[in-house]
């Protein structure tokens, strides 16, 4: 079998937005695994598969947009990166622009951003500034500064290249599985991620599922309707409050016959942990709200039994160490002796 070399020199290149000059800037992100989960097949009495972007090389699903972005802004000889981010965006947008050889500048909440996220942007070479408001401000700053000359902004809003990055992750489930599923589930923030895997179902045109969003209650301005000027949510990656996306997200839920709901963190961090401990899934909080949704559409008696349902989960759970080691877990200590480890965790001498 050939080796896999990233996207843009995949099958799928036909569908990308990239000439045949387009240098193509990878870290052979894609290809992610579609994991059977018996645990919440189990639960629900359906079909539930995980797709595991945190398995990308920056750990999350902006890696496929990212590629498509960068190698464009490097063909049209763009000198500075430039993004917004709630801190996937940035870590990404840093080393693809670092593969490309040009510079990359984030603006990111000056709190709430996972540490392993920064800690990428910093590894990966950034000038990181943050900004002491929300990302909705850094989104707004940046989509000012992105007319400035030799400056590529990779946010996904209007940013058909990111978008058509983004799509990907249907293509690859319904190769996968032979068709698209009944139902997707992912989390939304900014809205891009819901509007990509809609119109990827679309174009790749073998089935359509509904798509279900699902925002953190403190950060659910689709689901109200209107935005929410001071966003909450522990789940930092969604912590949105005006998503720049709407209606194409909106046009997303509508025309797959879907919702956007919202689930209380409280949930979030259950799903959260119970992915890691019955799955061996460790992904990041945000992407625990999709499996809280999945969840709770289950015990209201509103999930078909015997769907085949994909989760989308976003990011890698090591971006967010504070968030895994705030969640209840247990440690003993013992001295360095056989005996006294073995008494520390209850075997038999
Ligand atoms: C793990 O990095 O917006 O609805 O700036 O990192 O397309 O915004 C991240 C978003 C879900 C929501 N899960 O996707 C950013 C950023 C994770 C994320 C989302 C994000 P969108």
């Amino acid at each position: 079998m050939a080796p896999w070399r990233g996207l843009i020199d995949s099958d799928y290149r036909p569908r990308l937005p990239v000439h045949p000059g387009t240098p193509a800037v990878s870290l052979h992100e894609g290809n992610t695994p579609l994991l059977y989960s018996r645990h919440l097949s189990g639960r629900t009495g359906c079909e539930v598969w995980l797709k595991v972007e945190g398995a990308n090389p920056t750990g999350s699903f902006k890696d496929r947009g990212m590629t498509v972005a960068v190698s464009r802004a490097v063909e049209a000889g763009a000198e500075l990166v430039l993004c917004a981010s709630t801190g996937n965006t940035s870590a990404s947008a840093a080393a693809y622009a670092a593969r490309g050889g040009i510079a990359s500048a984030v603006l990111v909440p000056a709190s709430g951003v996972a540490r392993g996220k920064l800690a990428q942007a910093a590894r990966y070479g950034a000038r990181i500034v943050e900004i002491g408001g929300t990302f909705d401000d850094c989104l707004r700053i940046a989509r000012a500064l992105a007319t400035s000359p030799g400056v590529a902004l990779v946010n996904s809003v209007g940013n058909e290249l990111r978008l058509a990055g983004q799509r990907t992750v249907a293509y690859e489930i319904v190769d996968a599985l032979g068709a698209a599923p009944d139902i997707h589930c992912l989390p939304v923030g900014n809205g891009g991620n819901i509007t990509a895997t809609w119109q990827g179902y679309v174009a790749y045109d073998r089935g359509r599922p509904r798509i279900w969003g699902f925002q953190a209650a403190g950060a659910a301005p689709l689901v109200h309707g209107a935005p929410v000027p001071a966003p909450r949510t522990d789940a930092t990656a969604i912590r949105v409050g005006s998503p720049a996306t709407w209606a194409p997200a909106i046009a997303a839920r509508d025309e797959s016959g879907g919702l956007i709901a919202a689930v209380p963190d409280a949930e979030i961090f259950a799903a959260y942990r119970e992915l890691g401990s019955h799955d061996g899934v460790f992904a990041e909080p945000s992407s625990a709200a999709a499996v809280a949704g999945l969840l709770a559409r289950h015990r209201a008696g509103r999930l078909s039994p015997g769907s085949r349902v994909v989760v989308t989960l976003t990011g890698n759970g090591l971006k967010d160490p504070d968030a895994a080691l705030r969640a209840d877990y247990s440690t003993t200590s013992a001295d360095p002796t056989a005996p006294d480890v073995a008494r520390s965790l209850g075997l038999a001498a």
